[in-house]
């Protein structure tokens, strides 16, 4: 059985008893999965007479994140902060929603099943939406606008007032460390052409992986707070004005490079086929979505970035790019252990459209350096 299966297995067995620690107690309430999400499990709950109730429930993967407190810890800061900065920076005639945690009948922000699973609840942002691709330049001009919004309401929160929740997360010269451990078993799964290609692939790279934390270490790029999973599917849009109202999936906000945070936007949104596209060789990186996506980011997100920011956009765009496609090969070669996997060889076909998103990339690098260029 996969991973993916068993913990679907665990997870469907306490869902009606974790929605009840929240609150849901009608035998009515109707429990519906939200999303895609590669790593935990997120269900829609409807209870109450009129199924108007909703809330969010979500079981944390304690695989990925092993210190569930933390991200809550954190999670009390990052709210503490907006709810404070909120209104002075919000431009007028935009709404902005964050979400809210809720504790368990006996006041606890998690209840944890008997299998040891973690479970918490939190607000459902009314009257919005999420899309899984991208939808035109307007949709990349408001996630843009999201992630630089939500920069901009971090930016005077100092880093170390937040735990790293997740270790190592976009750190991409270990995610090559990890990839090289695992070549050796890899062999087997070599035999196929498109495990060849990739392993290729990744050996013409190998000397891009520390752009980004060389400029960390050396002090030209500034530790600050990011989200840290800033994909299309994880902003939400009013469902009336097409406006970004929010930005949800906050375990990975800590302390980071924003530029971690531009390099996924932009390798989310500038794919109109999306992650899971079925054929790797029809994927391209849009620049025209990528002008929208950083007219809404700077928009929002201009007053605080320097000119050594804006000088390691187009690496991020490509390493962010790559690093996932080699996060999703390395699953593959391990088996399927960290992102939830729908059928096998899908974490391959994941990161084929990756790659085939970084060569995009890099065939139009000059194209994508003068859009960044005139970006404001
Ligand atoms: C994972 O679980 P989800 O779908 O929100 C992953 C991100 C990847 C993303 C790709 C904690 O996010 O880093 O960019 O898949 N989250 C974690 O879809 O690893
Ligand atoms: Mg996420």
């Amino acid at each position: 059985m996969s991973h993916t299966q068993s913990t679907r297995d665990s997870t469907s067995a306490y869902l009606g008893e974790a929605a009840e620690h929240f609150g849901a107690r009608d035998s009515g309430a109707e429990i519906r999965r939200l999303g895609a999400g590669n790593v935990n499990d997120t269900f829609l709950v409807a209870s109450g007479p009129c199924r108007n109730k909703r809330f969010i429930l979500q079981r944390i993967n304690g695989r990925v994140f092993t210190m569930p407190e933390w991200i809550m810890q954190n999670l009390r800061v990052l709210t503490a902060h907006v709810s404070e900065r909120l209104a002075g920076v919000l431009p007028a005639g935009r709404r902005w929603d964050m979400v809210r945690f809720f504790e368990t009948e006996d006041c606890k922000e998690f209840w944890i099943d008997p299998a040891g699973g973690y479970w918490r609840a939190m607000s459902f942002i009314e009257n919005a939406e999420s899309f899984e691709t991208i939808a035109g330049p307007d949709h990349a001009a408001e996630v843009g606008f999201a992630v630089g919004f939500f920069h901009a309401l971090v930016s005077d929160l100092a880093p170390w007032t937040l735990k790293d929740t997740l270790e190592g997360f976009h750190i991409t010269p270990l995610y090559l460390r990890r990839y090289r451990e695992r070549q050796s078993g890899a062999r087997r799964f070599a035999a196929s052409a498109e495990s060849a290609w990739c392993i290729d692939f990744i050996e013409k790279r190998t000397g891009l992986v520390t752009v980004l934390e060389d400029a960390k270490t050396d002090g030209r790029l500034p530790l600050r707070i990011i989200h840290g999973d800033p994909k299309v599917s994880n902003v939400m849009i009013d469902t009336e004005t097409k406006r970004a109202v929010g930005i949800v999936d906050l375990d990975t906000v800590k302390p980071g490079l924003v530029h971690y945070d531009i390099g996924d936007g932009l390798r989310s949104c500038c794919n109109p086929l999306g992650e899971e596209a079925r054929d790797p060789c029809e994927v391209r990186f849009e620049p025209e979505l990528c002008r929208a996506f950083l007219r809404g980011y700077f928009s929002a997100a201009g007053g605080f970035l320097t000119e050594a920011d804006r000088e390691f956009i187009y690496d991020s765009i490509r390493l962010i790019s790559f690093e996932l496609g080699l996060r999703f090969f390395t699953d593959f070669l391990e088996g399927d252990v960290y992102f939830n996997v729908e059928e096998p060889e899908q974490n391959l076909r994941r990161a084929l459209v990756q790659f085939r998103l970084v060569e995009s990339i890099e065939a139009q690098a000059r194209a994508l350096r003068q859009v960044i260029g005139e970006a404001q």
